[in-house]
């Protein structure tokens, strides 16, 4: 269904966009739904851009035509032609109306884009992904994000079969017909882009509850999932309500239809997908109950429900002029998901988790081939740029400016954003212009951060002078080359600082050349928007510790000349959460280098010595305290590493752990830890998470300097564990740790989770994660087992995925047998689905900055994989630009 083709694809490009020559501002769609085929019958209400000559050009991928007619009257052969996924039609003229007839074949559809079928033939259901391109393989349509029409819906499909039948939109009547069928009428009223339609057919059961907004308005929220998954929606159900409240109470922002629905499939691409008034979701991030269940995807059931819910309106009801400006939606929702976790949990640890996902997964995208702006300049596949750059680092964007008009501020530029541009679709552009409108501030300047790819470093500095009392902080901006970037402007870079006396306390800043600041101020922001800039804080008392880019203020690197014991200070006393494990990240890594050089043990002193006392500490927050435990992981060391030896720095980082639990004592370890189990239950409020979170790193902890007494401890807490957090983290030690005690517990597991894909999934996933050597055999066997298949995402990414980027020492085998696997998996995939395929290819994207040997043979699996004839377009961009480089 995907266009394959084995000459270098067509790049599109950002400078080369026109405004469409035609719109549709009507759709009427009928489906005759059938597994094998569906017929789709179009009614587009067209309209002429006078200004433009082009005939009515329509996208259309792998449809069978059946009949067309212009304004009533059937289209002769010649009056039309369709090559090249474009139907063109001749005559049309502005108000004409355009009926099409197609086919498409749902059950073939493998690469689950258009219309398709989830689940077995017998007993799944139909179901549609249409962003960013897939409502042309539905119907014939100008399927660009800039053409708004309103839709109306009729599905039409044997009821004993589709008893269910649900498109976006209110509902707009339904009824019988003959022959077992039946029908339903949607029509959706808010004019919306094409990527948004969607469909949804089969035997569901259903759950739900009556929501009345702030004003007044009801709407009944329905979440749709297969019969032995419906008694695990009520999670997602209270958390899309906790979202629509936030959404109100925080952005104004009301829903604007009479129903929510809401669907779970187990074969999806990617998490979720925010169509108008039909959200589809990965059971993954929708299905939750404690046995199946851990607490970080309690988290994620929370977070991707309220991001879907969020996009109603950033994304929706204002929607992208192009595909270049998806950040506009994408780090737009991202930052107010994040919001919205942080008010719902913690948000210090919310900022943690956010930074370290940005650095394991967006630093490394930055800093390689693949490396893009948020908005990038061109793209051969556009699905290949739903990255973390889109979105993580589109979503700090949004937070610099955030930061930059403070809270009310943010709110008044994001009131006029959306009356602004309301059914409408919009550029980056429109979005800081309204900002900075409801503002009276200039932020264009921030246009620069959308543009240039790569990762600033920020170089701190400081000289104390004693004799005029003043600190001088000289920061300085630069970021290397990226693949068809090599030179880069500065940006402005805000940086949210605190000073620290050696006592631990701040202390007022005084920053010179300013008159009327506020001199109590104990935190503030400079920005750094040229490539160097000094700033002289005064009446200074004594040589201050700074605490720098506080709450992470900047996507950059840092890089200070901090002695260790400044860093020790911070991770004590930092009152800013997040700054404080930073503090700890900075010295773990340091830590990291005295390992690997061995000619010092400063850093490594200090950071034991803090987090030792830390440890002792009664009041600090279990689940801070787990994180600070924690140094950075195998992929955040590497990308400091100038050319990475994967199996080295999994060693040295196992080391660095060693020595922590070694000084922490394995007598307080395991008294901690038997504290924290004193307290095992199944508890989803914050204090029993934060337990589980300690309680698990304490066994890690304690992994590493008493192996048996780990494995014990871990195979009573499998035994015993109430809820699905304790049982997995028990068996990811026994597994990780190779203790003779796995393979029973992994046994166990299979047999009671058999029915559940979403359990099988940890199944696969934690087994890629034996140390070492020993998980290439495992991982052959593991796609030897019967319920292993190519056919669905979850499952590949659950052994392929895990395996590639969160077993680095087990992957990058010296031997380059690891990449010669993935690159032959990667091959067939394809042929399944190009999306998939793409997205598990970019778990080779740092092959360049291996060691020599590993190098060499990834350099040579990714060569024969592009060799391969008949690729995807997809997996054909993604390879060729890691080549390329
Ligand atoms: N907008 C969808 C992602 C679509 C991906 C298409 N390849 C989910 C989301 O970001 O909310
Ligand atoms: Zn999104």
């Amino acid at each position: 269904m995907t266009t394959r083709s084995d000459a270098s694809p067509a790049l599109i490009r950002l400078s080369d966009y026109r405004a469409p020559a035609w719109r549709v501002t009507q759709v009427e769609l009928a489906f005759d739904l059938g597994i094998d085929t569906t017929d789709v019958t179009s009614r587009l209400h067209l309209r002429r851009d006078p200004a433009q000559q082009e005939p009515l050009r329509l996208d259309g991928e792998g449809l069978k035509l059946l009949s067309i007619s212009l304004d009533g009257q059937p289209l002769p052969e010649g009056a039309w032609r369709y090559a090249d996924s474009v139907l063109e039609v001749d005559g049309a003229r502005d108000g004409s109306v355009l009926e099409t007839r197609v086919r498409v074949q749902p059950a073939a559809n493998t690469a689950l884009e258009g219309l398709y079928l989830s689940g077995k033939r017998e007993s799944g259901f139909l179901l549609t992904q249409c962003e960013a391109q897939g409502f042309r393989h539905i119907t014939f349509f100008p399927d660009r994000p800039d053409v708004l029409a309103s839709y109306t819906v009729t599905l039409n499909a044997d009821r004993e079969r589709f008893p269910v039948l649900l498109a976006g939109g209110n509902p707009d009547g339904h009824g019988e017909l003959d022959h077992g069928r039946h029908w339903a009428r949607f029509v959706d009223p808010h004019p919306k882009p094409s990527y948004l339609f969607a469909l949804v057919a089969g035997r569901l059961q259903k759950i739900e509850r009556d929501y009345v907004t702030n004003t007044g308005r009801a709407v009944k929220l329905v979440i749709w999932a297969e019969p032995d998954a419906i008694g695990r929606c009520g999670y997602a159900m209270d958390a899309l309500e906790r979202s629509m409240r936030w959404d109100e109470d925080t952005y104004g922002r009301e829903y604007d239809l009479d129903v929510f629905h809401v669907v779970a499939t187990h074969d999806f691409n990617m998490g979720a997908m925010e169509n108008k008034g039909l959200n589809i979701f990965n059971a993954k991030y929708l299905l939750a109950d404690a046995d199946s269940t851990t607490d970080d995807e309690y988290r994620a059931v929370e977070a991707v429900v309220a991001h879907e819910y969020f996009h109603n309106w950033s994304g929706n009801r204002v929607t992208c002029r192009d595909w270049f400006q998806l950040s506009l939606k994408e780090g737009l929702t991202v930052f107010r998901e994040q919001q919205f976790s942080a008010d719902m949990n913690s948000a210090p640890l919310k900022r943690i988790e956010d930074v370290a996902l940005l650095r394991r997964a967006q630093f490394p995208e930055d800093a390689g081939p693949l490396a893009h702006p948020v908005r990038p300049a061109q793209y051969s596949e556009i699905n290949n740029f739903y990255t973390a750059t889109v979105y993580e680092k589109g979503s700090e964007l949004v937070r610099m400016v955030a930061g930059r008009l403070g809270r009310e501020g943010f709110r008044r530029g994001m009131d006029l954003y959306f009356s602004r541009h309301d059914g409408h679709a919009a550029t980056l552009e429109d979005f800081l212009r309204a900002l900075g409108d409801a503002n009276r501030v200039d932020l264009m300047p921030y246009l620069a951060w959308y543009a240039q790819a790569g990762t600033p470093r920020l170089t701190a500095h400081g000289h104390y002078d004693a004799t005029h009392r003043t600190y001088t902080l000289t920061l300085s901006q630069h970021t290397p080359p990226t693949a068809s970037q090599p030179h880069k402007q500065p940006l402005p870079i805000p940086v949210k600082l605190a000073l620290f006396d050696r006592a631990g306390h701040m202390i007022p800043l005084h920053l010179a050349g300013e008159a009327g600041t506020d001199a109590s101020a104990l935190e503030r922001v400079v920005v750094l928007d040229r490539a160097e800039q000094s700033f002289v804080f005064q009446q200074v008392g004594d040589a201050p510790v700074p605490s720098l880019l506080r709450g992470f203020s900047a996507p950059v690197i840092l890089e200070c000349d901090y002695a260790p014991a400044d860093l020790a200070l911070l991770l004590r006393h930092d009152v800013d959460g997040f700054n404080r494990w930073e503090a700890g990240q900075q010295l773990a890594a340091r830590a990291f280098d005295n390992l690997r050089d061995g000619d010092a043990t400063d850093a490594l002193d200090a950071w034991c010595n803090a987090l030792e006392a830390l440890f002792a500490e009664t009041t600090l927050d279990a689940a801070l305290l787990a994180d600070l435990l924690t140094p950075p992981g195998e992929i955040e060391l590497s990308e400091r590493e100038r050319l990475v030896d994967p199996s080295l720095v999994h060693a040295l980082r196992q080391q660095l752990q060693e020595h922590l639990a070694l000084r922490i004592g394995r007598e307080a370890l395991y008294q901690r830890y038997e504290a924290l189990a004193a307290h095992t239950s199944l508890e989803l409020d914050a204090t029993s998470q934060a337990r589980r979170r300690l309680k698990r790193r304490v066994l890690e902890l304690l992994a590493r300097i008493d192996p048996w007494a780990a494995h014990s401890l871990a195979t009573l807490q499998y035994d015993n564990a109430p809820s699905m957090t304790d049982r997995l983290a028990a068996l990811a030690v026994l597994v990780r740790e190779n203790a003779p005690q796995a393979a029973a517990a992994l046994v166990h597991f299979r047999q009671r989770y058999a029915d559940n894909p979403l359990a099988m999934d940890k199944w696969f996933s934690v087994q890629t994660q034996l140390p070492g050597e020993l998980v290439l055999d495992r991982v052959h066997a593991l796609e030897a087992d019967a319920a292993f298949t190519l056919k669905n995402p979850n499952r590949v990414n659950s052994l392929f995925g895990a395996w590639a980027r969160n077993n680095p020492d087990g992957f990058h085998r010296a031997d380059g047998s690891g990449y010669r696997l993935l690159a032959e998996r990667l091959g067939q995939l394809d042929a399944i689905n190009p999306q998939v395929a793409a997205r598990l290819a970019t778990a080779l994207n740092g092959w360049q900055r291996l060691e020599p040997m590993r190098r060499a043979a990834a350099r040579a699996a990714i060569a024969t994989l592009a060799g391969q004839a008949g690729l995807s377009r997809n997996l054909t961009e993604i390879v060729q630009s890691m080549l390329h480089d």
